[in-house]
């Protein structure tokens, strides 16, 4: 007697303790539909708080699943099946919610994955790097390497290699920025520092075009900048004769302005080459007949050069008797400003953008 009481009494216990869960089960759908009724539907996040606190792991459906192994045996299948209907009416109940979320511009994290993309406006170059890219493409295709290197340079690589004495008027307070920290540093005046560098290393016969930015002390204005940009081009090998400088540079020429342009040397100085000329092209506004441009000359000159002087080729440890070279530099914005119709050199360091947009060529 005392045994079946105490059983009718532990069964009186389950039960209770079920039809509480039922309870519970049933105060959980309500609240539930009560607070998906009444949701902001363009919160994504508060959404997802919401759905976690629901179907998440830790969530109320998990626990109450938990209570199966506390459901009499004959009412298992029953439980299992409301809590299940619970389940799928709560998942698909987020389901068109978040859809409607995406659709509306909210998201998962606030984008429309569905709209199609905000274009995004195309940069372009800029006109100083046109211009380079085309010098330094038509030397390349020579067999020119490109070399690079520091802007802030020492005396020795930027002067004395370059057979420039200490008294030459370029190394001048005047004429050069040099660092306040010391007298030996400065911020280059040319590219010929990467040339010097590239003799340096031994490695023959050398042929490399050098393209970069490079400093002056002048006074700003339409016409010069106290930095602008520079290619020089440096070939050493045995037998380099002034007809092949003449050769390659009319080449160059040729590809960049088209064949009918003409090219004369002027005989010139430098320290640093032996012979030195300056080269002129033939005009592109008039074609050599004569106009502003060209004050009435009919003729652009567009680079420096000569054949390296044996003095620099010794600095730097290349025996001159077995070795020689040509070198040239010009520089890209005067070509640049032709080419655009450019009527400022500081419109290329001013980044306007309604400057900068106007070149959109492709290289
Ligand atoms: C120029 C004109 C002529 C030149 C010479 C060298 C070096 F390093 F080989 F000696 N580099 N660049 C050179 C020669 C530059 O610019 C107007």
């Amino acid at each position: 007697m005392y045994h079946s009481l105490t059983k009718s009494a532990l069964k009186w216990h389950i039960w209770m303790h079920y039809l509480r869960i039922m309870d519970e089960i049933l105060r959980q759908i309500g609240a539930f539909q009560d607070e998906i009724e009444a949701f902001d539907t363009t919160d994504a996040d508060a959404l997802e708080n919401f759905r976690i606190r629901f179907l998440g792991t830790k969530g109320i459906v998990k626990a109450l699943m938990g209570e199966m192994k506390s459901v009499p045996g004959d009412r298992k299948r029953e439980f299992g099946q409301v809590m299940n209907a619970f389940k799928q009416f709560a998942e698909s109940k987020f389901g068109a919610l978040t859809e409607k979320l995406i659709v509306s511009g909210g998201g998962a994290h606030g984008i429309d994955t569905t709209l199609p993309g905000d274009p995004l406006p195309a940069g372009s170059r800029h006109p100083i790097t046109l211009m380079r890219n085309r010098i330094v493409t038509i030397f390349q295709r020579m067999g020119f390497a490109v070399a690079e290197g520091p802007e802030i340079e020492d005396d020795w690589h930027n002067f004395t290699a370059l057979n420039l004495d200490e008294d030459h008027p370029a190394r001048d307070m005047q004429d050069t920025f040099y660092l306040s920290k010391s007298p030996d540093w400065l911020l280059r005046t040319h590219t010929s520092n990467v040339q010097i560098r590239e003799m340096q290393k031994g490695k023959l016969p050398i042929r490399i075009i050098c393209p970069g930015r490079v400093y002056r002390n002048e006074t700003i204005s339409a016409r010069s900048h106290c930095f602008f940009h520079q290619v020089e081009g440096l070939y050493i090998d045995e037998d380099v004769s002034f007809a092949d400088l003449k050769q390659t540079l009319y080449f160059f020429v040729k590809e960049m302005f088209g064949d009918d342009v003409r090219i004369r040397f002027r005989p010139s100085y430098f320290p640093f080459t032996e012979p030195s000329a300056e080269m002129d092209i033939s005009c592109q506004l008039c074609k050599g007949k004569g106009c502003a441009v060209c004050k009435r000359t009919g003729w652009l000159e567009i680079l420096g050069c000569g054949m390296v002087h044996p003095k620099v080729l010794e600095n730097c440890n290349i025996d001159p008797t077995r070795y020689n070279g040509f070198a040239f530099g010009m520089g890209i914005e005067r070509p640049a400003m032709l080419k655009y119709g450019i009527r400022d050199i500081r419109l290329f360091s001013e980044n306007d953008v309604r400057f900068l947009r106007q070149f959109t060529a492709a290289t």
